[in-house]
């Protein structure tokens, strides 16, 4: 029996349950404002992703505005600093000192679940499990959007859709392609990433640049560790049982963490290529992309969610003040004010994979420059303010 289509109004659609959505969510609903979140997955699903571990200043000032910031104020380490390794020689970059701010440790899937928590506590409407979403025309006043729920039908009547579907998205394809610029870099690498109930080897992170590949040593608690090697985008996950991911991890650390290092059975494993990419514009019509929807950073400079953010705070912002009756202007510049934040994001990300990681060609001109980048790094005070400046986040 065919059922009959079920038609609603609301103010902002958001495309993806992720943290990008779910944090626009919530600002705006706070602030009166209707939304409706339509996720691809299961809400277990989503919370099973392990993904970002770095947390920046200004990402947890944005979730204590959202009424979200108590188990992270509670349970996020807070990071003054980290080592950078290279050549057995290993030097502290101290990130307070040199930028006035700290960095928190706490797992993005810990973000996510406080969010979901959040959101029912505020009547979140969130659809899971949906398909086939398409919409009219984004850029006329009141768009339509329409999909599907385990065979039902629904159509959503919306002032603003909100693009935060991740990089496998579809809301960047409702932009016509003649409309849409897209800047790409892959890298000929990725992360192999084990989670273990471990003790982490150091109390802050390392990375570890050496001649047989990039290593970082990161947690999420004191009892579990979060260790990444460079791989190459040929290997597949079966290629790297437990031990041998140990030996290789031993080899690329500093020997005397190494020698500390206390290894245990991964609960997680996963291989991640190494891109970036970034589109523009990322507003078309009343369409907005958000977060991973619209840029990927490598993750070596522990951007991609605290980017993802920062896109939320602008939106949101500009969301809110249309609203109360304030002018469109914000709205109209959400995307050069993003984008102005992206590419330096980007910029930093890029300096910092390429200062850190193995290139496959192992060109030795290309060596001797990284090692003399790292052998400033280590010597220069304004080196390291640069550094860390980038690395607690830029301001919004
Ligand atoms: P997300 O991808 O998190 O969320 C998008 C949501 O949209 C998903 O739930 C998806 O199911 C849903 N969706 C997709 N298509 C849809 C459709 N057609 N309809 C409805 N819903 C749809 N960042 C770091 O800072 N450090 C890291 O170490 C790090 N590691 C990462 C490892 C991996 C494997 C990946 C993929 C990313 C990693 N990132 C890391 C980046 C990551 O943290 C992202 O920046 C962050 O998830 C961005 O959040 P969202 O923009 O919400 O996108
Ligand atoms: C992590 O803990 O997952 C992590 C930390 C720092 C990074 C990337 C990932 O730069």
């Amino acid at each position: 029996m065919k059922l009959k289509n079920i038609t609603m109004r609301t103010q902002v659609v958001i495309i993806g349950g992720g943290p990008s959505g779910l944090l626009l969510s919530q600002l705006l609903m706070r602030n009166n404002i209707d939304t409706i979140i339509l996720e691809r997955c299961s809400r277990s699903h989503v919370l099973s992703r392990i993904r970002a571990g770095v947390i920046e200043h200004g990402s947890i000032e944005l979730l204590k505005d959202a009424g979200v910031g108590d188990r992270i104020e509670k349970e996020g380490i807070k990071h003054t600093g980290f080592d950078i390794s290279s050549e057995n020689r290993s030097f502290r970059v101290n990130l307070l000192s040199a930028s006035g701010k700290s960095v928190s440790v706490y797992g993005q899937t810990e973000i996510t679940l406080d969010l979901y928590k959040a959101q029912d506590n505020i009547g979140g409407k969130i659809f899971h499990n949906v398909e086939n979403i398409s919409v009219d025309d984004v850029s006329v006043s009141k768009p339509t959007l329409m999909f599907h729920v385990s065979g039902q039908s629904y159509s959503i009547i919306t002032d603003f859709i909100a693009g935060c579907d991740g990089s496998m998205g579809i809301s960047k394809n409702f932009i016509p392609s003649e409309k849409l610029s897209h800047y790409k870099v892959q890298y000929p690498f990725g992360w192999l990433g084990v989670l273990s109930r471990t003790k982490p080897v150091h109390d802050e992170l390392i990375y570890a640049n050496h001649s047989r590949g990039f290593a970082l040593a990161s947690m999420r608690n004191n009892s579990l560790s979060r260790y990444y090697i460079q791989a190459s985008t040929r290997d597949n996950i079966s290629d790297w049982p437990d031990e041998k991911f140990w030996a290789e991890l031993k080899k690329r650390l500093p020997s005397k963490k190494s020698q500390e290092l206390e290894i245990g059975p991964s609960i997680e494993k996963s291989l991640t290529p190494i891109r970036s990419e970034v589109v523009e514009p990322m507003k078309f019509g009343n369409l907005f992309l958000v977060g991973d929807a619209a840029h990927i950073v490598p993750p070596t400079g522990a951007k991609g969610l605290n980017l993802a953010f920062s896109d939320v705070f602008y939106l949101s912002q500009a969301l809110i003040k249309y609203y109360k009756g304030g002018p469109e202007a914000e709205l109209e510049q959400y995307s050069k004010r993003s984008l102005a934040r992206v590419w330096q994001t980007v910029r930093f990300s890029t300096w910092m994979t390429k200062l850190l990681h193995t290139s496959i060609h192992d060109n030795s001109f290309e060596k001797k420059i990284q090692l003399s980048e790292l052998s400033n790094l280590a010597k220069s005070e304004v080196a390291q303010k640069s550094l860390a400046e980038n690395y607690v986040g830029l301001p919004y």
